[in-house]
Parts: C-alpha cells; sequence; structure tokens
C-alpha cells in the first residue's frame, strides 16, 4: 500500500474527534480539560527529568494531544469483516482478543490498531471493537437481533467501493483518502431513530443494555473517544493503583448522556424515547508488561478481587487494600528491568555511541564480542525506556461497561460460564489476531538488534 497510512489514520481520527464534539458537546469540554491537565503534567515531568517520576507516555512529546482510543459494538460477522478492511487502510489491525463474557457481556472484542514503534509513535489512535455473541443470547431475543441486523447497512456503497479499489489497486489517489474519510464516518455517526420498535427496543434492553445498544440503531456509533490525561484524578479509577512507574493503563468514565431516540409505532408514526450509550473516558497509559509482569498484576487483582467481595470492601475501602496489595509489584525501573517484568526499547548512551565508533574499546569491556544486556546497562553502554502499553484490560474494559448500566442480572450470571470463541472470531475477521506480547517483544527485540549491530558485537 503506498500512500500514507499514517497520516489517513490521524486524519481520520481528527475528523472522527470533530465529529463526536459537535454530537456530543460535554465531550468538547472534557477534551479541553484534558489537555490543561497534561500541560501541567509534562511540565511537572520536566522538572522531574532524571529521576524515576517520568510517565513512558511523557518522553513522547509528539503523541501528545492525539485521542488515544475509540470504542464501537458491532453485531454481525460481516460487519467484523468489513471494519476489518476498513481499519487495515489506515494501518490499524487487530491485535488481542477480549473474552467479555468474564464480566457477563454476551460479547467478545478486539482492538485495531497500529502495531509498528514507527506508526504508534506517529499516530497510536486504536479502537476496541466488540461484537455481540448471539449464540449466548435467548431465542427470543436472538431472533429479535438477527432480523434487525440483517436489515441494516452500516456502510455507504461508497466506502465498499473504495475499500475494494484499495485492496485491488495497492493505493488511493488523495481525493479517494478524503472520500475515504468522510464516508467512514458514516459508520460511526450517531442516529436518533431507532431501527427497531420502542416494545421491541424494552425487550432487548430488558436481557442486556448492550444488546439493545448494537441491534437498535441503523449505524455502529462511537460510544466514546478517550483523550489522553497524564494526571492523577480522584474518582475510582480502573487498574492499577497509582505509581512512581506506571504500568499498563488506568481509566475513569464520565456516565453516560441519557437521549432522545424516536422509535416508529405500530402505525409507523416515530414516538419519543430515549438512550444511554454514550460517555467520556480519560486514560493514563504506563509501560507495557510482560507475559510474567502480567500474570503478577492479574494474581495481585484477582486476589483483591476476592477479598474484597468477601469483606463487600468498596470505594476508598478496595483502594487501599488494592495500594497494599500491589506494593509486592516492584516500582523501580531498573528493578522492572532487571526481573523482566516490564518491556523496554534499547538505545546506546552518548558513551555507547562514542564506543561504537571506537570497536577496541568495546571489546575492552568483555573477555570476547559476547556481553551480557545487563553489564551493558552497567556500564552505562545502553540505556531504555519502557515501552507504552498499547492495549486494553478486560476487567477494567468491564468496569467501563457497567459504570454506565444498571447493576448485574441473572442473565449476566450465565453469562459468565460461558467458553471463550476466540477462533469463531477469528474467522468472522477474516484474518488472524496479533498477540501483543509477541509485539513488545519484537520492538524490544529489534531496538536490541540495532545497539548489538551498533556495537559490531556478535552476540549481547
Ligand atoms: C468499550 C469499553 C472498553 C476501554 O477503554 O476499556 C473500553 C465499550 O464500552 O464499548 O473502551
Ligand atoms: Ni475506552
Amino acid at each position: 500500500m503506498n500512500w500514507d497510512q499514517n497520516a489517513l489514520r490521524s486524519n481520520f481520527c481528527h475528523a472522527l474527534s470533530e465529529m463526536y464534539k459537535s454530537e456530543v458537546p460535554l465531550y468538547g469540554d472534557l477534551v479541553d480539560v484534558v489537555w490543561e491537565a497534561d500541560e501541567k503534567a509534562v511540565q511537572a515531568s520536566q522538572k522531574l527529568e532524571g529521576s524515576q517520576g517520568i510517565n513512558p507516555d511523557d518522553v513522547l512529546p509528539s503523541r501528545h494531544r492525539v485521542e488515544r482510543h475509540g470504542a464501537i459494538r458491532l453485531g454481525t460477522a460481516h460487519e467484523l469483516a468489513t471494519i476489518c478492511r476498513m481499519f487495515a487502510i489506515m494501518g490499524m489491525h487487530p491485535v488481542g482478543y477480549y473474552d467479555l463474557s468474564l464480566a457477563g457481556f454476551p460479547m467478545h472484542a478486539t482492538a485495531f490498531r497500529p502495531t509498528t514503534q514507527d506508526a504508534l509513535s506517529q499516530n497510536p489512535f486504536r479502537v476496541f471493537t466488540t461484537v455481540l455473541r448471539v449464540e449466548l443470547l435467548t431465542e427470543r431475543t436472538r431472533k429479535l437481533a438477527q432480523k434487525a441486523l440483517e436489515n441494516r447497512n452500516i456502510f455507504t456503497p461508497r466506502l465498499i467501493e473504495l475499500l475494494n479499489c484499495a485492496e485491488k489497486r495497492g493505493h488511493l489517489t488523495p481525493e479517494e483518502c478524503t472520500e475515504f474519510i468522510t464516508n467512514g464516518l458514516e459508520t460511526f455517526r450517531w442516529h436518533s431513530k431507532a431501527t427497531v420498535n420502542l416494545e421491541e427496543y424494552h425487550l432487548l434492553k430488558a436481557e442486556h443494555p448492550l444488546i439493545a445498544d448494537i441491534v437498535s440503531f441503523p449505524s455502529s456509533h462511537i460510544n466514546h473517544l478517550t483523550p489522553h490525561r497524564g494526571m492523577p484524578a480522584k474518582e475510582r479509577i480502573e487498574g492499577p493503583p497509582k505509581r512512581i512507574c506506571p504500568i499498563l493503563l488506568r481509566q475513569t468514565s464520565f456516565k453516560a448522556l441519557e437521549e432522545t431516540v424516536y422509535f416508529r409505532d405500530a402505525s409507523d408514526t416515530f414516538v419519543k424515547g430515549s438512550h444511554t450509550a454514550r460517555f467520556g473516558e480519560v486514560e493514563q497509559r504506563g509501560c507495557a508488561l510482560t507475559r510474567e509482569g502480567r500474570q503478577l498484576y492479574d494474581d495481585i487483582l484477582n486476589g483483591v478481587n476476592s477479598e474484597a467481595a468477601k469483606k463487600a470492601l468498596k470505594g476508598t475501602d478496595y483502594d487501599k487494600l488494592l495500594e497494599h496489595r500491589f506494593k509486592i509489584f516492584p516500582d523501580n525501573w531498573s528493578e522492572l528491568h532487571a526481573q523482566s517484568l516490564a518491556y523496554f526499547s534499547y538505545k546506546l548512551s552518548s558513551f555507547g555511541e562514542t564506543m561504537a565508533e571506537d570497536r577496541t574499546s568495546v571489546s575492552q569491556l568483555g573477555v570476547s564480542s559476547t556481553i551480557s544486556l545487563q553489564e551493558l546497562v552497567h556500564k552505562g553502554v545502553l540505556i531504555y525506556e519502557p515501552l507504552t502499553y498499547e492495549d486494553f484490560l478486560p476487567l477494567s474494559a468491564g468496569g467501563i461497561f457497567n459504570s454506565n448500566l444498571g447493576s448485574a442480572s441473572e442473565f449476566n450470571q450465565l453469562i459468565m460460564s460461558a467458553e471463550q470463541d476466540f477462533s469463531g472470531f477469528q474467522r468472522y475477521l477474516g484474518t488472524s489476531i496479533a498477540d501483543e506480547f509477541h509485539l513488545y517483544s519484537e520492538i524490544q527485540r529489534e531496538s536490541l538488534e540495532s545497539c548489538r549491530q551498533l556495537l559490531n558485537l556478535r552476540e549481547i
């Protein structure tokens, strides 16, 4: 593909943000607050430079002031396969499988995102994409959902032409890129006229509010966009507690808006109703964890959640327990590095660069041309920076979904016992899902490999 996918992704993301701001004016206010907070956080972290207080996000100033992610919910295999083609044009590919039945939702998901270090640093925009699992619905709801979904088309005919064209020709002209953005936005636009009647809407909603949200509308409206936030927040935040070295992802969201929706009644006239789905969210991204690091994170979190459930801990009591239990998770970069709990990218220090120019001094470092990574770091030849976490957390996503819904129902309990369906999801997608750990370890490996070459070492 020979058009600039990074530029197309940035332009699309910007256009989507403008559209969402006009649809949800509160979102515009959220963006202003976040920018202000970010500015202060960046200034504070610059003062701390050289200390341990650096957020990996903040060492990449070009990544500020861009939307971090959006989320959509799809209904069918065809919608998923087509969205996959659409995102591919913008350099976004499916990474990770999220089984949301764990949190009681009849859905599973992936994240479409850039996968290379270069593309991520140019624009990391990603879209959390959920798909309804109709097989987990009760028969009556399933029939209703299938009927409504069969009758809708969330893609404009021109968008499909452009997809075919881009795939066949291998390129899009600048005019076609503009058309791609205009047509692509239609898939995510909010429509206040439902495709189901009020009675059907209530049936869908009674089973699960998310089913009604996915099934009742003519498009797959974007349900939130998330700007970056560099500042800690006071509200209940999903994910790990605040740390010196941020890990993974901390998020919090605002309650969804209640919006007017028109439903057709039996005499085919529109009647007024309402729907609650779209919200605002802020996030802080920390470093990506290795499988070992993630296991430790999951173990701590599961332990906290089961103790909290037993003792019915909530709010600040829950947070205190979380903070206490997370004390065993190392909170300085050198330990996270030495214990291989997080992923890093390596580069030569200025000392290392001087050495690279003068090969004899490298051989003086070790007895042979192989030297361990820890030695190179210890001797100040290599420096490392944490890799930013680019993915999502299923339990946090569950918390985000839940904050916008009523309390758990019996239906949720039933869903929780469902098996995940990774292979079904991948089949519908029409392509394979990348493994997030593999992507991070490749970025880490490549950075080390380029250092090795510069230092002319046989092995590190
Ligand atoms: C997606 C919720 C997941 C996140 O940030 O974890 C998500 C949705 O509400 O459709 O966006
Ligand atoms: Ni989100």
